[in-house]
């Protein structure tokens, strides 16, 4: 299906900024921009493609609305392989939006999100997975997340993908040529199989290597959301500060400081890691707290690494026990005992004997001990859960959920490979093949491709 329309969109965010972009894609784009667009002495002179026009934006009464550099771009050789008119005006809300404007007065159509890169999807320029790696490169939490999407724009998952759905295509064909005609194989029926089997168990085994990297990829894609978890007072809202190196959250000596969820970034290793503090977890009468405490536990449950904050200097109580009781079996955790500069009423070995496996750091926040232990403990956790995989190209949970189905497949064309008929066999490789299709979008309903790209930004 081709897009027949222009569409015209800010493409730089909202705000005040030198510069800000408004683009146009589709056939009419130089006509349009033409419309509204005042060139500078080269009145006459036709247009060129890919040439940098200086000049003036008018509006319907020939007023100077802005001075603009305008970038004419002929198809193919454009972001959407359409025409495209990019518009560099001053950064402003307003300028841009009175250029947007008239750019829609004199018949553009105001463009949805993502449709740009839709188009480039649908003109056959990239890919799918070439266009959700445009995404994760805008949202990318780490310069190893930038860097991972921008193998993935080149092709890197979409040349596997295509050899993977290759390999697929040839064993399907040998199990079919030997299930269709049989005699005029001059194959033993037995090395047939034997030559099947090994070229499904490498099939299978790329998959599992690509989706190795996967937790990895989104670690680094998405950022890794930490909740810090306790009972009141414990010195969350302390430990946010300190690993933050600002003054980020309110400390106070009064329990129930903290109502509502703060969070920050920090870099550690390259890792991006979203820092969630939460309100102290306790019984309460007080309404507002009582909502606090019930989005501290929507965040303990949401996040894939707690830190577990107990306070040194207090005894053990039935609150530092719920707090445990918060930790999921998908969850990695770390327990931080806190306050270790007063003097110590609890016995971080008792918690050591029951969770040995889990990693205990003890801290103390106005003498900064403990704190670069901590940051390590959070490094070596995250290293563990990311497993190995030099350069994962698995950011996203679409992509990877459409391989795990795929390998399903090809485990399944294994299992039956010597008992079914050769049918099931090649059912269950033709749904594998199906399935790596919707990485790349070869095989994707309308539907799915909408959703996915309404997730853009409008402009992109
Ligand atoms: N001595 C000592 N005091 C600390 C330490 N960490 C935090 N505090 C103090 O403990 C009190 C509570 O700290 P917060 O960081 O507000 O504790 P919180 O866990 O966020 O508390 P809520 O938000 O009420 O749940 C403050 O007076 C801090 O200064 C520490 O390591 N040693
Ligand atoms: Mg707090």
């Amino acid at each position: 299906m081709k897009e027949t329309d222009t569409i015209a969109a800010i493409s730089t965010p909202v705000g005040e900024g030198g510069i800000g972009i408004v683009r146009v894609s589709g056939p009419e784009a130089f006509l349009l921009a033409e419309k509204v667009f005042r060139p500078k002495g080269k009145r006459k002179r036709e247009i060129a493609s890919h040439r940098i026009y200086y000049g003036h934006i008018l509006d319907a009464r020939g007023e100077i609305i802005d001075e603009v550099l305008v970038s004419f771009m002929k198809a193919p050789y454009t972001y959407t392989r359409e025409d495209i008119v990019e518009i560099n005006c001053h950064g402003g809300v307003f300028p841009l939006r009175m250029v947007l404007k008239r750019l829609l007065e004199v018949g553009a159509r105001l463009a949805e999100p993502g449709e740009f890169t839709k188009r480039a999807f649908l003109n056959g320029r990239i890919d799918l997975s070439q266009a959700e790696s445009v995404f994760n490169i805008i949202h990318a939490r780490s310069e190893e997340g930038v860097k991972n999407a921008a193998r993935v724009l080149q092709g890197a998952l979409s040349q596997k993908v295509r050899r993977l759905r290759q390999d697929i295509v040839e064993a399907l064909a040998w199990i079919e040529a030997s299930f269709d005609y049989p005699e005029e194989l001059d194959f033993d029926p037995q090395v047939l199989q034997r030559e099947l089997r090994n070229s499904l168990c490498a099939l299978r085994d790329s998959m599992a290597e690509l989706l190795e990297g996967e937790e990895r990829g989104r670690l680094y894609q998405e950022g890794i959301a930490t909740a810090i978890i306790g009972k009141p007072n414990v010195g969350k809202s302390s430990l946010l500060n300190a690993l933050l190196r600002e003054q980020r959250a309110i400390v106070h000596e009064v329990p129930g400081t903290t109502r509502d969820i703060l969070e920050g970034y920090i870099l550690l290793e390259g890792y991006p890691i979203r820092l969630v503090d939460t309100a102290g977890i306790h019984g309460t009468r007080d309404p507002v707290e009582k909502v606090g405490i019930e989005r501290s536990r929507e965040a303990a449950a949401r996040a894939r690494l707690l830190l577990m904050v107990f306070d040194g200097s207090s005894p053990w109580e039935k609150e530092d026990e719920e707090i445990l009781s918060l930790m999921d079996p998908g969850q990695k955790a770390i327990f931080v005992i806190n306050k270790t500069d007063l003097k110590q009423e609890l016995d971080p070995g008792d918690l050591a004997r029951r969770f040995p496996q889990i990693p205990l750091v003890e801290t103390s926040i106005p003498l900064k001990k403990g704190l670069s232990q901590l940051e390590r403990a959070i490094v070596a956790t995250l290293d563990q859960m990311g497993g190995g995989g030099e350069h994962p190209l698995l950011a996203s949970l679409r992509q990877a959920e459409a391989l795990r189905e795929a390998r399903a497949g090809v485990e399944k064309a294994l299992e039956n490979l010597e008992q079914e008929p050769a049918e099931l066999v090649s059912l269950e490789l033709r749904f594998a093949w199906e399935k790596l299709g919707e990485i790349t979008g070869e095989t994707l309903s309308d539907e799915i491709l909408d959703r996915i790209f309404s997730q853009f930004c409008v402009g992109k």
